[in-house]
């Protein structure tokens, strides 16, 4: 899904998703701080706007993009969340750390997920330069904070989904 040509932080006609209830822990990377603290104002405000209360929402900080999967594992097993929202922000520099640290992070995010049957998201930035990821953080390609809440927001209710068809008799 590319997000060239559309703002993908509007959710027009999405946006009804009913998040009561839903406590969603946000683990946020230090490293580009200024970036990754927008991704963060634009989570909370995704999440509070369809129904989570603030204090539903675990938040934590890890020192950079690399611990993320660590930091949300270790939310999973001591919380229990119904999610975990990862932000981080992988600028390539001039040595194969991006490279290293990206995949690292996805793949651990993955796995996670695919472990514990938790949802965690990959709200993470991996650009070429500041100026591309200002433009992803509140700038003119949205923010994918706002968006990495939603689609959180989206894998709980089909888990709920689930459970209620699951208890229906066919
Ligand atoms: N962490 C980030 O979240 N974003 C970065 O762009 C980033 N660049 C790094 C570049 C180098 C050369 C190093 C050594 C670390 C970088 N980190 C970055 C930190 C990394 O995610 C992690 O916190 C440290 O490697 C400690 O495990």
């Amino acid at each position: 899904m590319s997000s060239k040509k559309k703002n993908l932080s509007s959710f027009e006609g999405e946006s009804h998703t009913d998040a009561r209830g839903m406590r969603i822990g946000i683990v946020t990377a230090a490293w580009n701080k200024e970036v990754t603290d927008t991704l963060l104002r634009g989570a909370l405000s995704t999440l509070e706007t369809h129904g989570v209360d603030k204090n539903d929402i675990l938040l934590y900080e890890v020192p950079g993009s690399f611990e993320l999967p660590q930091g949300a594992s270790l939310v999973i097993q001591e919380l229990q969340p119904d999610a975990v929202i990862c932000l981080g922000c992988v600028i390539q520099g001039e040595t194969r750390h991006f490279e290293f640290i990206s995949q690292s992070v996805a793949d651990g995010c993955m796995n996670l997920g695919l472990k514990t049957n938790v949802p965690v998201i990959f709200g993470v930035l991996t650009t070429e330069n500041h100026d591309q990821a200002i433009q992803r953080a509140g700038g003119k390609h949205g923010n994918k904070g706002d968006e990495a809440a939603f689609t959180a927001i989206r894998m709980v209710d089909m888990k709920r989904m689930l459970k209620i068809q699951k208890g229906q008799p066919s």
